[in-house]
């Protein structure tokens, strides 16, 4: 695989790494290969050189890296893989919105909407005409409700698990009598206690993506009067997501639904930690939802990628004895 070219970007404050081939376009394999290729026991997993490149010194720490690869389907514009420093995602909204912004960046825009090929199922994308990117979301749903987990401090923190194309623990403290986002240093010891007590108890999901919850999202009253409720979300590489988060909004779209708060098409605007938009609506399929996000993204970078063979951070840490 020939990874070189890059365009960074970031959709509402959470930035995007997409990568290309040699020649700027999308890599010669497709999703299916590359997965054949990049995993262990039936589990996908990307080689330390690459989960570097989204990881400190080369990228900010909430970095997500977008693969592009060749569609394995006719019927589909591209195939995505996404990961942070950590791991594989499942799905990744804020970095499809990114993606699409730096395919219409590069001229490569999508006519009309698109079918984008995932590790968890195909999402329709679409670039409007106000410069907004919307994506329809693989079906989301409710695993389970009220869920207690226990907490080292004392407590417990109850929620929701809902999958929106990652698996997410849902803890609200959001409503009128419902608290505010308090510090990121504050919501990410509280939300961090809470993921160690999800893998201290072993609570695990559905089928999809083995069932591990490796998103946490807390739910907070808006700060803004624009906005329904504002979350803090941490991901699997301990950084929080400055987005409001696509896969954690639809995790919560499904919530909403299954709880009778939220009707089919009403319009939900999610504000993140740092007070940035998504504006989502679901419609029903089954026992899931089908979610719709969409949200603004912006160009920063574009460039070439160095592997120098003598850097110690090759491979993300500092590997160098000291
Ligand atoms: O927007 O779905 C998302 C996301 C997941 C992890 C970081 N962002």
């Amino acid at each position: 695989m020939q990874i070189r070219r890059f365009v960074d970007s970031h959709t509402e404050g959470e930035p995007t790494r997409v990568l290309l081939a040699d020649d700027g376009g999308f890599q010669r394999e497709t999703l299916p290969e590359v997965l054949a290729a990049w995993s262990r026991g039936g589990a996908p997993e990307v080689p330390a050189v690459h989960l570097a490149l989204c990881a400190n010194p080369r990228a900010a720490d909430a970095t997500v890296c977008a693969l592009v690869c060749r569609p394995s389907r006719p019927t589909a514009l591209c195939g995505v893989l996404f990961w942070n420093a950590a791991a594989p995602l499942g799905m990744c909204g804020h970095a499809t919105i990114g993606l699409v912004r730096t395919l219409a960046h590069l001229g490569m825009a999508p006519a009309g909407r698109a079918t984008i090929e995932t590790r968890v199922g195909d999402v329709t994308v679409e670039l409007r005409p106000d410069g907004r990117v919307a994506f329809e979301n693989v079906p989301a749903r409710v695993h389970a409700h009220d869920v207690e987990v226990v907490l080292e401090q004392g407590g417990v923190a109850r929620g929701d698990i809902a999958w929106g194309g990652n698996w997410f623990f849902i803890a609200r403290h959001d409503g009128a009598k419902g608290r505010a986002m308090r510090s990121h240093a504050e919501e990410l010891a509280y939300a961090n206690a809470i993921a160690r007590g999800i893998a201290r108890m072993g609570l695990r999901a559905g089928p999809e993506n083995g069932g591990l919850i490796d998103h946490t999202l807390l739910l907070f009253r808006p700060s803004r009067p624009d906005a329904d409720a504002r979350n803090f979300v941490l991901c699997p590489n301990g950084t929080f997501d400055r987005s409001p988060c696509g896969t954690g909004t639809s995790a919560l779209l499904a919530s909403l639904a299954a709880r009778g708060e939220l009707a089919e098409h009403a319009r939900w605007r999610q504000e993140s930690a740092i007070g940035s938009i998504f504006e989502a609506t679901y419609r029903r399929a089954g026992d899931a939802v089908v979610p719709a996000v969409a949200g603004r993204a912006f160009v920063t970078a574009e460039g070439s990628l160095v592997a120098d063979t003598t850097d110690p951070s090759r491979e993300g840490a500092w590997t160098e004895p000291h």
